[in-house]
């Protein structure tokens, strides 16, 4: 019988490009993830799920669901393709945006989520220095055209994983050095539209919106409490130190010069990070990383965003043998682990927290009666759920809980026959057949969690 705040913020989340489809409409330019090869027996991203076009059927299904909140993101290359703003792309998130609030739902959106602009992406993307300016640019005419009716902005999603599984995430291949000067542009680029929020008074919260995962040892051994921290200081600190604190984590700049990866970083840059930071956490859990000291000499490139990976003389990932992993990708599923982050976050920072991510994706089945039985799924949140309602008892301040998806959409890189959605969409990786929706279990089962207030679970 876990005990949530009032007004918790039960909530499902989407990404633009693996949601929307309309992937070269109503002026739309091309974004990354529409100009890179897709991956093998996966679909490309032209038409997703296609809410562009069924927003409202689809909102009509949230409201349906009781959802309290909608975390989704704005694509940069609708809102200003090639630079230029472009008023029917506005339209689009002004009509989704009004629609929520008519249906009482909260409107959380991202303001960048994978899906770079290929024009800026060709001129070198975030490793070039106008990247941020045309960032902030764009997040202000964000903030001019919505801010009036958005409460809680998030930056960057996964900036993260877009550093450490880029490859996979938009097709980086630029050495570690180039990668971190790329990392810094975002850091700067997120500080300074936070710096707009702010002296702008727009009303609402703003706040970063990474991956965060508690790291384990593999042993009690001295040695693999320190690869633990080192690992947990680059892959996680890094990033919420210099949204909260404004400055770099001194273990993560140990690795970073070991790497030879020093960003360059001006008197400038060090200011604005120090004097624009965040309002609260937004932070997306999967799976925890378990680590020991490395004794090899590699390094190991992330194969995904939630998989581990090693610096050579200071961690390497191994499994942990006291968890199930997913059935993709082997993911460990660890919902203490979300216990052990959510209580990490909130020691560090004292900041309020607001869950954007969190799910199982795996293949449904739809039966001939038009059902979908998915109870991993249900018994994946619910095991998640209940340790968010734990970490509240803990006395960590919880915004809420978006998890991931609303609907069925295309995964990173394993198309859309990896599932996540409380709602399944009626196609696949290469077949569209109608687009209908259908209410999975899951679906029934997530109303009467937040109808109950998570009570009873
Ligand atoms: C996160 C991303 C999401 C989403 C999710 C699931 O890293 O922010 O965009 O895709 O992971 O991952 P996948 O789609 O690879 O299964």
């Amino acid at each position: 019988m876990r005990q949530f705040p009032k007004n918790f913020l039960w909530g499902a989340s989407t990404s633009a490009y693996q949601v929307e489809g309309a992937w070269n409409e109503d002026g739309k330019e091309p974004s990354v993830q529409d100009i890179r090869e897709p991956f093998p027996n996966t679909t490309d991203f032209k038409v997703a799920a296609d809410h562009y076009h069924h927003y409202k059927e689809d909102i009509k299904l949230f409201k349906e669901l009781g959802l309290k909140g909608y975390r989704f993101s704005i694509a940069w290359t609708r809102i200003m393709p090639y630079g230029k703003i472009n008023e029917q792309g506005i339209k689009f998130y002004d009509d989704l945006i009004n629609e929520l609030i008519e249906n009482d739902i909260e409107p959380v959106p991202t303001v960048f989520h994978f899906d770079l602009p290929a024009s800026l992406h060709e001129k070198g993307g975030w490793s070039n220095r106008e990247t941020i300016d045309a960032f902030v640019t764009y997040c202000k005419v964000l903030f001019d055209r919505f801010g009036d009716r958005v409460k809680y902005w998030q930056t960057i999603n996964e900036q993260n994983m877009l550093v450490f599984a880029g490859k996979v995430l938009d097709g980086n291949q630029a050495s570690w050095k180039t990668i971190f000067q790329g990392n810094h542009h975002m850091l700067v680029a997120q500080a300074k539209a936070m710096k707009v929020y702010h002296e702008g008074n727009y009303g609402g919260k703003i706040g970063p919106a990474p991956n965060i995962a508690c790291v384990y040892p593999k042993s009690e051994k001295p040695e693999d409490m320190l690869a633990a921290e080192y690992m947990s200081a680059f892959r996680n600190w890094l990033f919420l130190d210099a949204a909260v604190y404004g400055v770099y984590n001194h273990m993560a700049m140990k690795i970073l010069k070991a790497l030879d990866a020093e960003p360059e970083i001006t008197e400038e840059d060090r200011k604005i990070m120090k004097e624009n930071t965040a309002d609260f956490i937004a932070f997306n859990y999967y799976n925890s990383m378990t680590v020991s000291a490395a004794e090899d000499n590699t390094d190991a490139q992330s194969k995904d965003q939630q998989s581990g990976f090693s610096i050579a003389g200071f961690f390497k990932s191994e499994t942990n043998d006291h968890l199930k992993t997913t059935e993709f990708a082997n993911w460990p599923i660890d919902p203490i682990g979300l216990r052990v982050t959510a209580n990490q976050i909130y020691d560090r920072y004292r900041l309020p927290l607001l869950i954007t991510e969190n799910g199982l994706g795996q293949e449904d089945t739809m039966t001939e009666d038009g059902k979908i039985h998915d109870q991993y799924r249900i018994d994946y949140l619910k095991a998640h759920i209940e340790q968010v309602g734990l970490s509240i008892e803990d006395g960590v301040e919880f915004l809420g809980y978006c998890p991931w998806s609303a609907i069925d959409l295309i995964s990173t890189h394993e198309g859309f026959r990896k599932r996540y959605g409380f709602v399944y969409i009626n196609r696949d990786d290469f077949d569209l057949k109608d687009l209908s929706r259908h209410k999975k279990d899951s679906f029934l089962w997530y109303q009467q969690v937040i109808n109950n207030n998570g009570i009873g679970l």
